[in-house]
């Protein structure tokens, strides 16, 4: 319980998230998900402007995305609402001012997630980005999809999703999923500037602005039925064999053997 997962701390106007738990690869789990959505209500408080959100200098890992081990078998949505993760993503998304993710290294599964619900990326040339849900059997979740479709082309979501592989940080610039890629040694001082030029607009416009851009784009119709089809499809998959069997290899550190079943 003394876990210790992210810093943070804050300074003119500007927050720093850190997060800091290499044993894990900054999986993220319920405690660094607490912890995170603890220091943007923090810096609410505090009337923080700008938030950066970032891993140790020279960590391989971004993060490794949901934590394997906490993800629910037996008949449970590893991917609900009430989530910590959600609830996570869901802070960074109406943070009332900009979020920057700073990417140096690599970004896995659910941390993509996280990553394009920051309102900016800066990143340099170690950073990857990879969405795993086909290696675990995991049916990603609606909000989620929708999240990626707010940033991305439809070929390049399902390239991404179907083979679950890492896109280069060149391939992400060109994708769209980051707004700067910027050498190793200048991106602390280029998302500094960034962020300072950003903190010192008008607070209230700036933050009137992204709920309105948040809203616009998240805010899909569909018929009540709709949805429950696709919840029903989705429980198809996280009942299956095939979601039981990926996260057991997982923490068997073994290759999935699936069956479609
Ligand atoms: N959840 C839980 N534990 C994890 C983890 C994760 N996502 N990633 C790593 N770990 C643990 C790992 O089991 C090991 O534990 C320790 O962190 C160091 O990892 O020390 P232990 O007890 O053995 P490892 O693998 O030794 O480190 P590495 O060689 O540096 O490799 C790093 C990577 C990130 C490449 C590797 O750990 C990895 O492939 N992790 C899983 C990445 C992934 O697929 N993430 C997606 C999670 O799923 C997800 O977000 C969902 C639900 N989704 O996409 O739908
Ligand atoms: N509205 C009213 N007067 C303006 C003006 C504007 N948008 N832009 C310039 N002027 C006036 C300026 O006050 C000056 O008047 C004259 O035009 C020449 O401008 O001669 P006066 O009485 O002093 P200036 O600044 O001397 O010219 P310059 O050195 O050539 O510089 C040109 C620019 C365009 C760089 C400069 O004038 C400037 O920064 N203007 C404001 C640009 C801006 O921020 N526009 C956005 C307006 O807001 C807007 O569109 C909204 C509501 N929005 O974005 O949401």
């Amino acid at each position: 319980a003394t876990e210790h997962y992210i810093t943070s701390s804050a300074a003119d106007g500007i927050g720093t998230i850190t997060l800091a738990h290499a044993a894990r690869r900054n999986a993220l789990s319920h405690g660094m998900m607490d912890a995170i959505s603890a220091a943007l209500a923090g810096f609410q408080q505090q009337s923080v402007r700008v938030v950066i959100i970032a891993a140790e200098p020279g960590a391989k890992v971004w993060s490794s995305g949901h934590d394997i081990g906490e993800l629910p078998v037996g008949g449970l949505d590893p991917l609900r609402y009430a989530d910590p993760l959600e609830h996570t993503l869901r802070a960074i998304r109406r943070f009332p001012g900009p979020v920057i993710a700073k990417v140096q290294g690599s970004v896995w599964g659910g941390a993509f997630d996280l990553v394009l619900s920051c309102d900016l990326v800066v990143a340099d040339a170690s950073a990857t980005f990879a969405i795993t849900p086909v290696n675990l059997g995991v049916p990603y979740n609606t909000t989620g999809l929708l999240h990626f479709m707010g940033r991305l082309r439809l070929n390049v979501i399902k390239e991404l999703f179907f083979t679950a592989a890492p896109a280069e940080a060149a391939q992400a610039l060109e994708w769209g999923v980051i707004n700067w890629l910027v050498p190793a040694e200048e991106i602390d001082a280029f998302t500094l500037d960034l962020a300072r030029r950003m903190a010192a607009k008008a607070p209230l416009a700036m933050a009137v602005i992204k709920e309105q851009l948040r809203v616009l784009s998240d805010e899909v119709p569909i018929a009540a039925q709709t949805f429950e089809r696709l919840q029903d499809m989705r429980r198809l998959v996280y009942d299956s064999a095939d979601y039981r069997e990926g996260v057991a290899a997982f923490r068997e550190k073994r290759a999935p053997r699936f069956t479609g079943r």
